[in-house]
């Protein structure tokens, strides 16, 4: 005779919030709860005005109006998971208004993460759109639990959405933009410089671009191609044609917690802006790669917009991550944190910057 246990479908963290919550539930180790809505937050100048699924239907969010207090989380936590190997957990987000804190996703082996779990973190306004968010996971403890986690921030305009949550078997798909990352495209010389600005964009196959190595820092990011040298870490070759360079942090001789920093020109650009990059982080003590956006060459960690912690497996992956700018001029920082051993090379490639918000597919 044979048992069977049983557990929930591979689908079952899918939720589109329209009928509920499909079995993600509220935290009790936390602040406050998320919210249920469908049409605007009760707040002016922050939060969606409709769902992203249908634009009539329901999104998950935070209300930082009063009674909430700076600082104060609220977490939404999936059904547990039973699966193996490279997961992609897509979302929408929503992360408009002028106090907006931070959104946090962590994997975790049971329903109350604590920081180690931390996988993915978004900080700041991004304007009122809907983004979508990719993460790649790479998952050898079984169960495992998503929790989504939204912080206040300073005011009553810091509301924070998400909606059309998708966890899939396998890497996250490669997009479109894959074509704009050709060593052709970026050496076109018909394609038009930005309006005024300086150069930002580089793919690292004759130098750093203008982008600087910081002396603020712990040590500096190494231009390579090929292999890193160390095992089981780092890539294998470099995005933009697999034989050209890219940037990297070797963890070997340095310490956990040790961090080096890669500065852009100024940029002199107004309004939306995407910046897209290519990263790859595999190895058995990937720390994390945090990326700043500030109005001098030396950021502070408020200037932080963008961390990823953890191996997200043996590929490039891109990143894109929106944001506005009403300063100049202002400097986009790569900052790569090593692990506690030698196998947590952090490299990065293809970095672009676009006038405008990110492209939907
Ligand atoms: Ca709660
Ligand atoms: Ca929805
Ligand atoms: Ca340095
Ligand atoms: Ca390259």
């Amino acid at each position: 005779m044979t048992l069977r246990c049983y557990f929930p479908g591979p689908n079952s963290t899918d939720c589109d919030f329209e009928y509920g919550t499909c079995g993600w539930r509220q935290s009790y180790s936390d602040d406050f709860d998320w919210s249920r809505n469908s049409g605007n937050t009760s707040s002016f100048n922050t939060g969606p005005s409709r769902d992203h699924t249908t634009g009539y239907g329901y999104y998950m969010y935070i209300e930082t109006s009063y009674p909430r207090s700076p600082g104060q989380d609220a977490r939404l936590t999936s059904p547990a998971q039973y699966r193996y190997g490279p997961q992609c957990l897509t979302f929408w987000y929503h992360m408009y208004g002028n106090t907006i804190n931070s959104l946090n996703v962590y994997q975790s082996a049971s329903i109350t993460p604590s920081s180690y779990d931390l996988i993915f973190s978004l900080y700041g306004d991004r304007g009122n759109t809907w983004y979508e968010a990719q993460i790649n996971i790479d998952n050898y403890t079984q169960p495992f639990y998503i929790t989504i986690e939204g912080v206040h921030g300073r005011s009553y305009t810091g509301d924070i959405a998400i909606d059309d949550i998708v966890l899939s078997q396998g890497s996250c798909q490669q997009e479109v933009t894959d074509l704009f990352t050709t060593a052709d495209a970026n050496n076109d010389p018909t394609t038009p410089p930005y309006n005024g600005s300086s150069n930002f964009d580089c793919d690292f196959e004759y130098g750093t671009c203008g982008w600087q190595q910081s002396y603020y820092d712990d040590f500096d990011w190494s231009r390579n191609s090929g292999s890193t040298g160390s095992w089981f870490t780092g890539p294998s070759g470099d995005h933009t044609t697999g034989y050209g360079y890219y940037m990297y942090i070797d963890t070997f001789p340095h310490y956990d917690g040790q961090n080096a920093r890669l500065t852009s020109p100024a940029q002199y650009r107004y309004g939306p802006q995407c910046l897209t990059f290519w990263y790859h982080m595999h190895g058995r003590t990937i720390n994390s790669l945090n990326v700043y956006k500030s109005a001098s060459t030396t950021p502070s960690s408020n200037d932080t917009l963008f961390s990823l912690i953890g191996a997200s497996g043996n590929a490039w992956h891109e990143a894109q991550i929106p944001f506005d700018n009403y300063t100049q001029p202002f400097y986009i920082t790569m900052e790569g944190v090593c692990g506690s051993s030698t196998r947590g090379d952090i490299a990065i490639d293809d970095i672009r910057l676009y006038q405008g918000s990110c492209q939907q597919e």
